[in-house]
């Protein structure tokens, strides 16, 4: 089974082109900015900075990686909707990121972080359009559920149903709060099955 606890940074990419060689298995977090992308590699791999220690915050756009096993890595994206990016940063990033999601033959699956409190913004909804056509296995992680209340999380958790259905995206729906590590066994079990076959 994938070893969680064995988990090791690789490196920061900038650009597409420096990736190490395109083998093996890659699972991508996309989300928007400061909705616990790093959070969730840290409870994934049960570390406390293993994630946050390793990446710029801000304004470095790049690609961070970590390795369970020299064959199955995590990738650790920018946040979209980071006010703070100047337009020709986002622009050059905007496209490394394209060229990511649909050229990288080892990405097999990509979990995308919502904030279970206002899930589905607009740039949401975009990068959903986006991951559906690659045609690459997506888990949709609703995160910070440990801020709502049980009857909004159900709320929460059925609009986001309802846009997937309307999309016609199959994506898993896993709550999850990585502060109180609830949903983390789930989203490792998911995984490791994406990391062994
Ligand atoms: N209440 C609560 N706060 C959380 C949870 N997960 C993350 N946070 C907090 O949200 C903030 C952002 O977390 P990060 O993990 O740095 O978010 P990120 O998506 O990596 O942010 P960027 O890398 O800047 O895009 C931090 O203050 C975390 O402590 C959660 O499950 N519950
Ligand atoms: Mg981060």
């Amino acid at each position: 089974m994938a070893n969680f606890k064995q988990a090791r940074f690789v490196g920061s990419f900038p650009q597409y082109s420096q990736l190490p060689p395109d083998e093996g298995t890659e699972i991508a977090v996309v989300g928007r900015s400061n909705v616990g992308k790093s959070s969730l590699i840290n409870a994934l791999t049960h570390r406390k900075n293993l994630a946050k220690s390793s990446s710029t915050p801000g304004k470095t756009r790049e690609i961070v990686l970590f390795e369970l096993d020299p064959a199955q890595r995590l990738s650790d994206l920018p946040g979209y909707g980071y006010a703070k990016v100047s337009q020709t940063e986002q622009r050059r990033w905007g496209k490394e990121l394209m060229r990511y999601l649909q050229e990288r033959q080892c990405l097999k699956a990509m979990v995308l972080i919502m904030d279970m409190r206002h899930p589905l913004t607009d740039l949401d909804r975009q990068m959903l359009q986006i991951l559906r056509e690659t045609g690459k296995a997506l888990v949709l992680v609703l995160n910070k559920s440990d801020k709502l209340k049980q009857g909004e999380q159900v709320k929460a958790r059925r609009t986001v149903e309802d846009f997937l259905k309307e999309l016609k995206f199959p994506a898993i729906i896993v709550p999850f709060s990585a502060e109180k590590k609830r949903g983390v066994e789930e989203l490792r079990e998911l995984l490791a099955q994406w990391f062994e076959h």
